[in-house]
């Protein structure tokens, strides 16, 4: 996303309110460990602390079995682990791409719960537990398509959303679903800032919510997620530009009205509801056309040109059959 300018009454929080509260969430485990006689390898790591929130292989194994839904998984080169987990887009932390892997750390995952809510049979909050338990975990390599115009191949963990949506029993009412995520300032030192309105909000219709390839995501690599991509679990929508694919949830409404989705209130003649990867339909200020892959941006590295649909039209495109994709952007 590119942002307003800092004219429109933003400000930075100081970087020593940030590190003070990475320093007293740190302070608890330090003395526990001190206690424990460790106190010179705690210092060791205490020394070389990095401030990244979550590298790869620092994660728990979080592992799923090949998917079986059609389409669900492309041959495509993965996108490298340390790419993945170190060029974000995640506001709440940050607005540069290196910025959530930097400060995500101060995310507390647990306890977590989800709250289901609105036009549906069985609301109430559900522990994040058992919606771990909820399926049986696949592992899906989607391709991601930001709206800026660089793309990944990334093997996701979770399962369909769907799964999750049948359990809860929705009323006929319901024709919408929408996705709130977490707005916590104590730890997400950029909930806030006038870029947005805050807790970030996504949507889909109730048919694009109940497609198989809609995936409710808690890991990615075998590992769970890293905070920065969004834990303890996220949605990730793969034939729609990024921003729809939420992280951090913590509702999932049930509503007879569209959802009024956080970029498309922020921005709405550049973002729209249904933000389809669509490369016929640029965006106000920029082509959609083309895109470069992550890890493949050296300074000769040609584009790629974007698909249809992000290459899911087989699979999605029906689901807007007779629409005019112009408008409904
Ligand atoms: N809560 C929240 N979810 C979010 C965002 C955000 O800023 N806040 N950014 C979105 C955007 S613009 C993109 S491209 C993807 C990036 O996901 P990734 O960092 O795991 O690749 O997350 C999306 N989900
Ligand atoms: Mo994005």
């Amino acid at each position: 996303m590119l942002i307003k300018t800092r004219d429109d009454g933003y400000t930075h929080p100081q970087p020593s309110e940030i590190t003070s509260q990475a320093v007293y969430q740190d302070r608890r485990q330090l003395m526990r460990l001190m206690a424990g006689g460790a106190a010179g390898a705690v210092l060791a790591s205490w020394a070389t602390r990095d401030a990244r929130a979550q590298m790869p292989g620092q994660g728990a194994k979080l592992v799923g079995r090949k998917s079986t839904v059609s389409g669900a998984s492309t041959m495509e080169k993965l996108t490298e682990f340390k790419d993945a987990s170190s060029y974000n887009n995640f506001y709440e932390f940050g607005m540069d791409k290196s910025d959530p892997a930097r400060n995500a750390h101060t995310l507390k995952t647990a306890p977590w719960t989800v709250a289901i809510e609105g036009l549906v049979k069985k609301p109430g909050n559900y522990a994040l537990e058992d919606l771990l338990k909820l399926s049986a975990m696949e592992e899906r390599i989607y391709r991601m398509r930001c709206v800026e115009g660089w793309s990944m191949v990334i093997p996701w963990v979770g399962y369909s959303v769907a799964e999750l949506i049948k359990k809860v029993e929705p009323q006929p009412g319901a024709k919408y679903v929408e996705f709130v995520t977490l707005a916590d300032s104590k730890t997400m030192p950029y909930v806030g800032s006038r870029v947005l309105n805050w807790p970030y909000v996504e949507g889909l219709r109730m048919d694009e919510a109940m497609h198989p390839l809609t995936l409710l995501t808690f890991g990615m690599y075998g590992e769970v997620l890293p905070k920065q991509n969004g834990a303890p679990l996220r949605l990730v929508v793969p034939w729609k530009y990024g921003f729809k694919s939420g992280k951090s949830l913590v509702k999932i409404r049930f509503t007879d009205k569209q959802p009024a989705t956080a970029w498309s209130v922020a921005a709405p003649q550049e973002y729209g509801f249904y933000s389809n990867v669509n490369p016929l339909v640029d965006h106000p200020r920029w082509s959609q056309a083309a895109e470069r892959r992550i890890g493949e941006d050296g300074l000769f590295a040609k584009k790629r040109k974007t698909l249809m649909f992000n290459g899911y039209e087989p699979q999605v495109g029906q689901l807007y059959a007779g629409m005019d994709l112009k408008k409904y952007y």
